[in-house]
């Protein structure tokens, strides 16, 4: 064990307090290693590939573009194992909004995410990465 020493500002320290008391935690110590272990998880699937996680990816096109609905969907059934679910909203008359739901390694969700994100005519591409967390401990009650 090492004996850590961590300055907060007021507003900080009121807002720990509070997620102590909603989660149960009657130890700052004990809050403190926890989000820390929290923050360093998120941290790893943020740098790192071979962690897994869901992602979110969504992004506009323009489906008048030469092609590009077909390789869109080439694309997404080349990588057919990283699928759960895809949403299509029809914008207007020649736009559309996709939000596709992935499960997978970290770095091939990225992976994807940037092939589709390149092709002429998709726009506004992005993708977030939701890690697979699985707490440390359950919170004291
Ligand atoms: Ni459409």
């Amino acid at each position: 064990m090492q004996r850590v020493t961590v300055t907060l500002d007021d507003e900080l320290a009121a807002e720990l307090d509070r997620f102590m008391a909603e989660r149960g935690y009657d130890n700052r110590s004990e809050a403190l290693r926890d989000l820390t272990r929290a923050g360093m998880r998120e941290a790893v699937v943020a740098s790192g590939d071979a962690v897994r996680a869901l992602g979110v990816l969504i992004y506009a096109y323009d489906h008048e573009v030469r092609d590009l609905a077909r390789r869109l969907a080439g694309t997404h059934h080349a990588r057919a194992d990283l699928s759960v679910a895809t949403l299509h909203v029809h914008l207007d008359h020649d736009r559309c909004l996709e939000v596709a739901v992935l499960s997978g390694e970290a770095g091939d969700l990225r992976h994807l995410a940037a092939d589709v994100i390149a092709e002429r005519g998709v726009r506004h591409g992005q993708l977030v990465i939701v890690p697979e967390v699985v707490p440390e401990r359950t919170p004291r009650r």
